[in-house]
């Protein structure tokens, strides 16, 4: 059985993740926050922009899930210290260690000022809408530096919003279910002929603004479609009234200078 890290272990798609992979893999989770591991899983914790800790996690795991750092706007020292300094820790420790794989979930923000009425798919120019955004494009840099120079098998994951069910109207294009993401995260662990590829980490859905064709060329069959919520969706949502919102794929992060985490951090455990 694979040894696989997922840092960020404590978020929300950390949660979601490790849930749903648990027992198809020996999971090492790791997190700033402590976290109570489920039973037959490891927790190490660890800051990701501090060095040490980074090839402390990394070392004998098979495959890293990278998902730690910082996951909407926000300040820049912040985005810096956990989406820049952290990222470039995550690949350069998995190299250090000899760890071959890494998957990076990169976002819809890394495109976010696409507009909506386009379908883009893997090989667009970047537009991100945000610090986040920006930072996210920096990732996907990186791993494409890691895998033509260093032979490194990364995979990337352009997620839009992981949720037990789609919560708004721009999330009907973007959602993830949790069980879609552990199956596109299994293929990016064991997929033979990984190099360097970039994916959307989106259901089936059928409003989506993203042509993923790449993800089913390696096998990805989404089982969920965010349309069976979409008229409970609608008849909520109300409009916010930012027009370069509404037109682009990012929504407000195409505006917002801080934009609120949707899905809240699972609870630390007591010490
Ligand atoms: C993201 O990239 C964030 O990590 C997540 O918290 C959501 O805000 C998501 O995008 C989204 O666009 O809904």
């Amino acid at each position: 059985m694979k040894t696989v890290l997922i840092t960020g272990a404590a978020g929300d798609v950390g949660t979601h993740l490790s849930r749903e992979l648990a027992g198809k893999y020996k999971l090492r989770l790791s997190d700033k926050r402590a976290l109570q591991p489920p039973k037959g899983q490891t927790f190490m914790r660890a800051d990701i922009s501090k060095m040490a800790d980074a090839l402390r996690i990394t070392k004998g795991v098979d495959a890293v899930v990278h998902l730690g750092g910082y996951s909407v706007e926000g300040p820049w020292e912040g985005i810096l210290q956990a989406n820049i300094i952290g990222c470039y820790n995550a690949f350069e420790a998995a190299r250090r260690n000899g760890v071959k794989r890494i998957l990076f979930p990169t976002s819809n923000h890394a495109v976010g000022f696409y507009r909506r009425d386009q379908v883009i798919d893997h090989r667009v120019y970047p537009k991100p809408d945000s610090r986040y955004g920006v930072s996210k494009v920096f990732g996907e840099a990186l791993g494409s530096l890691y895998a033509d120079k260093y032979g490194m098998q990364v995979f990337m994951m352009r997620i839009g919003n992981v949720n037990p069910k789609p919560i708004d109207k721009r999330r009907l294009s973007l959602w993830f279910s949790p069980r879609d993401l552990a199956q596109l995260v299994s293929i990016g662990i064991e997929h033979p002929d990984i190099r360097f590829e970039i994916v959307y980490g989106i259901s089936g859905n059928k409003r989506a603004w993203y042509d993923n064709s790449n993800a089913f060329r390696l096998g990805y069959k989404p089982q969920d479609d965010s349309e069976v919520y979409a008229a409970e969706v609608l008849a909520r949502e109300k409009r916010s009234g930012d027009a370069i919102a509404e037109a682009h794929q990012g929504g407000v992060f195409c505006t917002a200078e801080d934009v609120p985490n949707p899905a809240a951090p699972r609870k630390p455990a007591k010490k």
